[in-house]
């Protein structure tokens, strides 16, 4: 069904216990893509956040088993786990305990720039990962999606503007997620993702991240093309963000 292990064996940079104690590579990708466009389901990529750099702390109890359960029985599509610990508060560990509670897509978002990091997402269970376009060469960028595509994972580029988005969009991607926060100044305005729907060829899946926080916003995104809605904050603030997930 799939060569997952083949593919990070001849990969030197894996080291075999990677291989050998992860029963991921045997397991079958459960398709981001598909869930977002998936017209019964809501789109919502629901995030597990402890801390953010614009933000600190935002949840520093919350658990991600409850919560990632609490996210999926109030009806979102999948789930972001973010594993970065320095800006993030995340850890594999995290991602790895909510794939035991879950079968829903998992997107591992941290900052790949190597192989090496995503043959570790396989490892710990995600189904599909984030490239950063405003992080990455694009050569470099078009390498890494077609890798994680030989290891049956799929691939979310994000980009801020039109000038990154053309320069990286290869059919490696599978969905494209415009990025509403402003990095430099961390605003968050959600007309960067409805200006540059129209850019962005509709053989990709499209999604709006960050600074989501109305249903009005939903809809009006929705209206622009997008299917995939990624919320993090808005949920993770409160003391229980498997409850805000309902409203
Ligand atoms: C979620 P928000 O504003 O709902 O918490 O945003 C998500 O979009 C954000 O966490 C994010 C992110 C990233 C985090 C978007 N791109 C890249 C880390 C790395």
């Amino acid at each position: 069904a799939h060569k997952a292990k083949e593919v990070a064996e001849k990969n030197s940079l894996v080291p075999v216990k990677l291989l050998e104690q992860s029963i991921y590579f045997d397991s079958k990708v459960v398709s981001l893509k598909k869930y977002v466009q998936d017209p019964e389901k809501s789109g919502i990529i629901a995030e597990f956040k402890r801390n953010s750099p614009s933000k600190g702390t935002i949840n520093g109890s919350a658990s991600p088993e409850k919560v990632s359960i609490g996210y999926m029985q109030a009806g979102a599509s999948a789930l972001s786990i973010l594993t970065d610990k320095e800006f993030f508060g995340g850890s594999n560990e995290d991602l790895k305990t909510v794939r035991k509670f879950n079968y829903c897509p998992i997107l591992r978002k941290d900052f790949v720039l190597e192989e090496y990091q995503i043959i570790e997402a396989k490892s710990i269970g995600a189904d599909a990962i984030l490239l950063i376009a405003a992080a990455l060469e694009p050569q470099k960028l078009k390498s890494l999606a077609y890798f994680a595509k030989s290891l049956g994972l799929e691939v979310l580029m994000e980009v801020h503007d039109e000038e990154e988005l053309d320069r990286s969009l290869c059919d490696g991607i599978d969905l494209v997620g415009v990025n509403n926060r402003n990095l430099k100044n961390f605003e968050v305005n959600i007309d960067t993702s409805l200006s540059l729907a129209d850019k962005i060829p509709s053989s990709f899946v499209k999604v709006s991240e960050s600074g989501i926080s109305k249903v009005e916003s939903l809809i009006e995104l929705k209206k622009a093309g997008f299917d995939g809605f990624l919320i993090g904050e808005n949920f993770m603030k409160t003391s229980r963000p498997e409850q805000a997930a309902y409203t």
